[in-house]
């Protein structure tokens, strides 16, 4: 690892040497990005608001690329965490991520919604970067020290650390869906991935269902010794080595949010806002990374049918749609971009008036205090992903409803349907059942809100951020 150039700002001179972090995060992105004017800002997305105050609570390392392929490798501290970044080069940034990350496991782990690309030459710039990641988190890891590996992008890693260092504990952690066997089957390298992820003590995934299916997997394409199911999860025994396979489903800093959702600044930009839209009687709001997988289109076209149906009144609706731009140069995205354009475009044009659009469409990444005022404002919440592995949105939405109001719309897809059954669920594949459950949302009276909601902020203070957390170390200290 180079120790080179400390970057400017908020950063200060590496203090710590490579080898002596008891606690090393492994995960595809720092979770900072490199800004034009040469400073570090934090990125936004699900694993970074996780695993920030994880961190935060436990000074360690996190391995990680910069998003950049005109970066260096170096190490620097930011906000009191110490961060190792990698360098990928173009192609391997290419190869790696637009490719075997973005056209192969991200669809095929979510249901092939999009086509599916296998490519072997993608395949192989997967796993040579997955080394370097695993070198470079054995460069950081103390005698002894524990590692903790995060999703998708890196799930040969575990193997290929266990290769180098039988020494230290290593959990890792699958922030999206497992798919089933029927779709896992086709991946070319699923043995391979199998393996790479058994070299792990602790398997880590959002639901029950993905545990099974994990499991599953092995029980098909590896060879092992033992395998158990038990509960939410199973074991796997291979000669000394044995592999916990177990649901840990993610969650939010529910108090942190709720203190600052509660705040008279706040209120006041609550206000300021409904009044701008024109004390609409009902807030309707979408927040996701601009993704495929996340049925933005889907709740858009909904949207459209109960205005034409004269179901919702434009007179006195606003809906607004956060779309966080993720992934451009990767297939997909850019067709998804266009039909929900296109879609707010169709309803605007149709339902809106001069200076007052139904759809307030952001195509842009907001900072969270603005996200917790729209939270506040939005009598409805929808949240309507084909596949997701658990959605994070749906449960600060719960967590920021101080007074226990608001109705939160949630496909049955989301893994946060598994706890949050309070919710009006829906299979956003079927539009006339969406459709139902908008209007329902929107009409719920006061008393059933605070019911429903009140039980779905109990259940997310319960298992909170800290509580995950917590769970999955606990295991893996004595796993
Ligand atoms: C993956 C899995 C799983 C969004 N817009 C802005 C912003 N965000 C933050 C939200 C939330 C996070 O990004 C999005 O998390 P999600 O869970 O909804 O979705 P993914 O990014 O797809 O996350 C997902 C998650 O990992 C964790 O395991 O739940 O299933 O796909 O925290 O607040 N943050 C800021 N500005 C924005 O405009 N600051």
């Amino acid at each position: 690892m180079e120790h080179d150039q400390t970057p400017p700002d908020q950063t200060t001179p590496d203090t710590e040497a490579a080898g002596q972090a008891d606690f090393v995060v492994v995960a595809n992105r720092l979770p900072v990005r490199l800004e034009d004017d040469g400073s570090w800002a934090l990125s936004p997305g699900g694993l970074v608001s996780a695993m920030l105050p994880v961190m935060r609570e436990r000074s360690g390392s996190w391995v990680g690329w910069d998003g950049s392929d005109d970066g260096e490798a170096q190490r620097f501290e930011f906000e009191g965490i110490t961060l190792s970044a990698l360098a990928l080069s173009h192609q391997e940034r290419e190869e790696y991520y637009g490719g075997a990350c973005n056209e192969t496991i991200w669809p095929l782990f979510h249901d092939a919604i999009e086509t599916t690309q296998f490519h072997r030459e993608t395949w192989a710039a997967y796993r040579t970067v997955n080394q370097r990641f695993a070198d470079a988190a054995c460069a950081e890891l103390a005698e002894g020290g524990t590692v903790w590996v995060h999703d998708y992008q890196l799930q040969l890693v575990p193997r290929m650390i266990r290769a180098q260092r039988p020494d230290v504990r290593i959990g890792f952690y699958l922030h999206i869906p497992f798919p089933p066997l029927e779709l896992f089957s086709r991946l070319p390298w699923r043995a391979e991935l199998l393996a790479g992820l058994l070299g792990a003590d602790v398997i880590g995934v959002q639901t029950q269902a993905d545990a099974r299916n994990v499991l599953y997997g092995v029980r098909r394409f590896c060879e092992v010794d033992d395998l158990t199911f038990a509960g939410d999860g199973g074991v796997v025994r291979t000669g000394r080595e044995t592999s916990v396979v177990k649901a840990f489903p993610i969650s939010v800093d529910y108090e942190a949010i709720a203190e600052q959702a509660a705040t008279d600044e706040v209120e006041l930009a609550v206000k300021e806002l409904r009044k701008e839209l024109g004390d609409p009687k009902h807030v309707l709001l979408g927040v996701d990374r601009l993704d495929y997988t996340k049925g933005i289109d889907l709740r858009l076209k909904a949207i459209h049918e109960l205005l034409m149906e004269h179901r919702l009144d434009p007179r006195s609706t606003a809906v607004i749609q956060v779309a966080v731009p993720s992934r451009e140069d990767v297939q997909g995205y850019d067709s998804v971009r266009n039909r929900v354009e296109q879609l707010v475009g169709t309803i605007n044009g149709d339902y809106g008036k001069l200076g007052r659009p139904v759809v307030q469409y952001i195509h842009k990444s907001l900072p969270f205090s603005e996200l917790l005022v729209l939270y506040r404002a939005a009598d409805v919440l929808l949240v309507t992903p084909f596949q997701d592995g658990m959605n994070l949105v749906a449960k600060e939405y719960v967590a920021a409803r101080v007074d226990d109001t608001g109705a939160l719309v949630l496909s049955e897809f989301a893994g946060a349907a598994e706890e949050l059954s309070e919710a009006f669920l829906v299979n956003p594949y079927d539009t006339e059942h969406l459709k139902e459950q908008i209007a329902a949302a929107v009409s719920m009276d006061d008393e059933e809100q605070r019911s429903h909601m009140h039980a779905m902020r109990d259940t997310v203070q319960r298992n909170d951020l800290a509580a995950w957390a917590t769970a999955f170390l606990a295991l893996l200290s004595i796993s």
